[in-house]
C-alpha cells in the first residue's frame, strides 16, 4: 500500500480526503500485525468515525489499537468462525480478534435470515470492540432493515445503588430506515459519558459536568483524571441507565458466550486497551410488518417531531459533519498527523 495523505497542508492543520485517512490507518494496522482484511475493516470504521466527527472513536483510538496489538492481547490475524445455528440465529467465534471482521464475515447470512424469517440474531463472542457502534447498524437501515446492537466493554461503571464499579460503558445503537432522508440512528453509551470522552477531557485539562463519575474514594468528582486514576463512571439516568447497562451485559455477554465486562483480566498484557467481550445484533425486516410501509411511518414520526419544534434528530450532527468532510476533507491537527505517520513507520 502507498500513501500520499495530504490534500493540503497548513502549519497547524492538514486536510485529508477519506481514502487517504483509510490508507494511512490501514498501514498502521498492518504494520502492527493485523491481516490486510482486518486492517481494511478497522481502518474504514475508524476513518468513518473521524469523518463523522465521532471523535471519541476516531483516530484518537489508534495508539490504543497499536498498544493492544503490541501487547499480544488481541489476535489481529483472527479468522472468524461463523455458525448457522437456527432459522433466526447466527453465532460467530471471533477467535480473540476484533468484532467488526466477525460481523463482516456473518453479515450476508444474517441479512438472508432476517429477510426470510423476518428477524435474525447475530451473537458474536470472543471479540474485541474498541469503536463506535453506529457503523455496525447504520448500513442495515440503508438496506431497508431495522437493526439494534449492544456491546459490553470493561468494568468502569458503578451500577446505580452500588459502591463499586462492575458494568462497562455498554453502548446501545439503533438504526431504522425512513422514507425521505437519512436513516434514524442513535448510538449511546449507557454510562453518563463515554470513557473515550473522559480521556479526551483529561488530555485537554477540562473539567466534566456534574454527575459523570466518582473518584477512588467513591466521592463525586468533575476531574476526569480522578475518574481515570482509580475512580469510576456512573450510569446515565440513575436506575434507568443502570438497568439498560445490565441488559447490555446480559445480551452482549451472557447470550453470546462472551465475557462480562468484569470477567477478563488484562493485567498480564500491559498496553492492552480493547475489551474482550461480546456483541449482539438483532436485525428485523420491516417488510413483514402490517400496514403502511415502515419507512413511511418512521418518516411520519420524524415529521411530527419536527412539528413540535425538534431541531435535531440523533445522527443529524454526524450526517452534517459527514457532508462537510466529504466536501472539504477531514481535518487533522499537525501533532495528530505526525503521530499517525510515526505509527505507520513513515
Ligand atoms: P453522545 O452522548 O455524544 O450521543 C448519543 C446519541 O445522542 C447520538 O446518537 C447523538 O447523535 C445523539 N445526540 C447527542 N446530542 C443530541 C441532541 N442534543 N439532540 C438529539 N440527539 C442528540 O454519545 P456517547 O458519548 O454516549 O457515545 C459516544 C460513542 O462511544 C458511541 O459511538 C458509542 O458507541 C461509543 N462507545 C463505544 C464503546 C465500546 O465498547 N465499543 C463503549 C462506550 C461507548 P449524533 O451522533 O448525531 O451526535
Ligand atoms: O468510550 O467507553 C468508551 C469505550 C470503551 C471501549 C471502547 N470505547
Amino acid at each position: 500500500m502507498t500513501a500520499s495523505p495530504e490534500m493540503a497542508v497548513s502549519s497547524a492543520n492538514s486536510t485529508l480526503d477519506f481514502d487517504s485517512v483509510v490508507l494511512l490507518l490501514e498501514r498502521i494496522f498492518v504494520r502492527h500485525g493485523t491481516s490486510n482484511e482486518v486492517a481494511r475493516t478497522l481502518a474504514l470504521n475508524c476513518a468513518g468515525a473521524e469523518r463523522d466527527g465521532a471523535h471519541s472513536h476516531g483516530v484518537f483510538r489508534m495508539p490504543g489499537y497499536v498498544s493492544t496489538l503490541k501487547s499480544g492481547w488481541v489476535n489481529g490475524q483472527a479468522v472468524p468462525v461463523v455458525e448457522d445455528v437456527a432459522s433466526g440465529f447466527v453465532r460467530v467465534d471471533a477467535g480473540n480478534g476484533f468484532a467488526q471482521p466477525a460481523l463482516a464475515a456473518a453479515r450476508a447470512l444474517l441479512v438472508e435470515k432476517a429477510r426470510s424469517a423476518g428477524i435474525a440474531v447475530l451473537a458474536i463472542r470472543n471479540s474485541h470492540h474498541f469503536a463506535a457502534l453506529w457503523p455496525d447498524v447504520e448500513p442495515f437501515a440503508y438496506e431497508g432493515l431495522v437493526a439494534l446492537s449492544v456491546v459490553n466493554s470493561m468494568t468502569c461503571v458503578v451500577p446505580h445503588g452500588a459502591d463499586r464499579p462492575l458494568f462497562g460503558t455498554n453502548p446501545i445503537a439503533f438504526a431504522a430506515p425512513r422514507a425521505d432522508g437519512e436513516p434514524i440512528v442513535f448510538d449511546l453509551a449507557t454510562s453518563a459519558i463515554a470513557h473515550g470522552d473522559v480521556q479526551i477531557a483529561a488530555r485537554k485539562g477540562e473539567r466534566l459536568p456534574q454527575g459523570m463519575g466518582v473518584d477512588s474514594l467513591g466521592q463525586p468528582t468533575q476531574d476526569p483524571q480522578a475518574i481515570l486514576e482509580g475512580g469510576a463512571l456512573l450510569p446515565f439516568g440513575g436506575h434507568k441507565g443502570s438497568a439498560l447497562s445490565m441488559m447490555v451485559e446480559l445480551l452482549a455477554a451472557a447470550l453470546t458466550g462472551g465475557n462480562f465486562s468484569f470477567e477478563f483480566d488484562w493485567k498480564n498484557h500491559p498496553g492492552a486497551k480493547t475489551p474482550w467481550t461480546g456483541q449482539l445484533l438483532i436485525v428485523i425486516d420491516p417488510a413483514k410488518a402490517a400496514g403502511q410501509s415502515f419507512a413511511e411511518r418512521s418518516q411520519e414520526l420524524v415529521r411530527q417531531m419536527h412539528g413540535v419544534g425538534l431541531k435535531r434528530l440523533p445522527g443529524d450532527r454526524r450526517h452534517h459533519q459527514r457532508a462537510k468532510s466529504s466536501a472539504g476533507g477531514i481535518q487533522l491537527d499537525a501533532d495528530t498527523l505526525a503521530n499517525l505517520r510515526e505509527l505507520a513507520g513513515d
